[in-house]
């Protein structure tokens, strides 16, 4: 049944759809031992109907630059599924956005949501607007225009846009103020907000943070062991890292390791987190080259003087891995100088950034490694605190959301190793997060109907 259905899917999507139809293809090949027990699946063609998106909203964004030169943008917004709750998932602004990369991202999204336990359904959005060396302004007149395409299809309990790539709390707080002209209505419909008009606290810091909750639990389960002055290497500059590499060092881990699109720096010291977010923090976008000529001892290299399809920041000793960045950006070559270097635990922060050659090297290593869609659902899970807080008109103390935001990530953990075990894949937390998320979103759908 499943091959037939990935025939068919390559047969009906295009070329820019390969990260789609490979993110398909991971969670399908999970779902085998479901599958074949229960024939209620095929009866209400939950896969098919899985692997087809609600609604796909495409439109132009045009704005003018510091220049007054008119530019022209495409934006997009996947509905993919709303059976457990209201549409939840990010907006990426990059140059390389396109239908497929964001059929990519929502797809994954309604999985990690479902792992969540909380009432949200998946979407993901963006546009191929590159944010490098735009000023303030032109990203405000953008964020404007965008919102003036989205705003008709979005709402408190119809569809919540948050941040990814790209789209930080700057960018939401100009999108809500469009939004607000807009509709005249002020709510939750976006998340990551400022904290001066309903953002969450702690929101910026949950998908760092989570990621680190959750590599913790599982370590402390599966080895008996913690962060205390392991050395680590995370890969990225941007959101998810930095809160990353800020709660590694809360916990005495050593990071050793960042970077971006155009390069790596290794700081084998650890890394100085005051100096990476003067370069990178708060969409700041100067390059990790001042890095290494404001820090004595840390190395830089350039990404085009690293081999084709291997990445200088896997390339040292570490215990744990922490790819941060973007999708495939861990290889099976960088799987490969990893394990000879002695890893031990790869946790994703990012969305799909190892490959599915990578995934099935560690396995075979008997490397922990801890997919994405449940080590990053920690951004989301507080994107949901933050709709919660909305509707209530409460603001929840940073302590409290910090113990929630760790009870949830233990509890991911804890759902994707026993699933894991249930279904004869102990240890294969990449299977049990995709039967866990799948059991609960499939109940839903069939409970509601075709
Ligand atoms: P940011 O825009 O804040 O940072 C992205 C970082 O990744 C930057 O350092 C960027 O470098 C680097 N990067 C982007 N593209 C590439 C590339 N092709 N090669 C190498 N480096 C690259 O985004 P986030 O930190 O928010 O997102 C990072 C990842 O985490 C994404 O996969 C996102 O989907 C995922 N994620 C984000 C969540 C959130 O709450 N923000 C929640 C869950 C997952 P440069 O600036 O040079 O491009
Ligand atoms: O990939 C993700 O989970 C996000 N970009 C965050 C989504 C959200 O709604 O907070």
């Amino acid at each position: 049944m499943i091959e037939k259905i990935i025939e068919n899917l390559e047969r009906t999507n295009c070329a820019k759809d390969d990260v789609f139809i490979q993110a398909v293809n991971e969670v399908f090949r999970s779902l085998e031992p479901i599958l074949n027990n229960d024939n209620r699946y095929e009866m209400y063609a939950i896969l098919e109907r899985l692997i087809t998106p609600d609604r796909i909203i495409r439109f132009k964004v045009q704005w003018l630059d510091d220049n007054n030169k008119v530019r022209i943008n495409n934006g997009y917004r996947i509905q993919f599924n709303n059976a457990l709750g209201p549409y939840k998932g990010g907006l990426r602004f990059h140059s390389s956005v396109n239908s497929g990369i964001l059929k990519f991202l929502a797809f994954e999204q309604i999985f990690k949501n479902s792992l969540t336990g909380l009432p949200i359904g998946g979407a993901k959005g963006g546009s191929d607007f590159d944010p490098k060396g735009k000023s303030d302004f032109e990203i405000m007149k953008f964020c404007h225009a965008f919102m003036r395409g989205l705003y008709p299809y979005i709402g408190a309990r119809v569809d919540v846009p948050a941040g990814d790539i790209g789209v930080g709390t700057r960018e939401i707080g100009y999108l809500f103020g469009e939004y607000k002209r807009m509709t005249h209505t002020y709510d939750g419909v976006l998340s990551g907000k400022p904290y001066a008009f309903g953002g969450s606290l702690m929101r910026p810091e949950a998908t760092g943070y989570g990621v680190v909750y959750f590599a913790s639990e599982m370590l402390k389960e599966e080895y008996g062991e913690t962060l205390q002055g392991k050395t680590c290497c995370v890969s990225g500059a941007g959101n998810v890292a930095l809160h990353t590499i800020e709660k590694l060092q809360h916990l005495g881990a050593n990071v050793v390791t960042c970077s971006d699109s155009d390069g790596t720096i290794y700081d084998p010291n650890g890394i100085d987190l005051g100096l990476l977010k003067a370069l990178k923090g708060d969409g700041r976008r100067l390059s990790l080259e001042n890095y290494s000529t404001q820090r004595y001892g840390s190395i830089y290299t350039k990404k085009e003087n690293y081999p084709f399809d291997a990445h200088a920041v896997w390339s040292y000793s570490c215990y744990a891995a922490f790819p941060c960045a973007t999708q495939n950006e861990l290889t099976f070559n960088d799987a490969h100088s990893l394990i000879g270097y002695g890893v031990r635990a790869v946790v994703e922060g990012a969305n799909m950034p190892t490959t599915p050659e990578a995934i099935t090297l560690f396995h075979s290593n008997n490397i922990l490694f801890a997919p994405g869609k449940a080590s990053n659902a920690g951004g989301v899970a507080v994107s949901e605190f933050e709709m919660s807080q909305n509707a209530s008109m409460e603001k929840w103390e940073f302590e409290k959301v910090d113990r929630k935001l760790n009870e949830i990530m233990c509890q991911i953990y804890k759902r994707v190793a026993l699933t894991a075990r249930e279904y004869g894949r102990e240890r294969n937390f990449v299977d049990g997060a995709n039967i866990a998320a799948f059991k609960r979103l499939s109940e839903a759908m069939m409970l509601e109907g075709v």
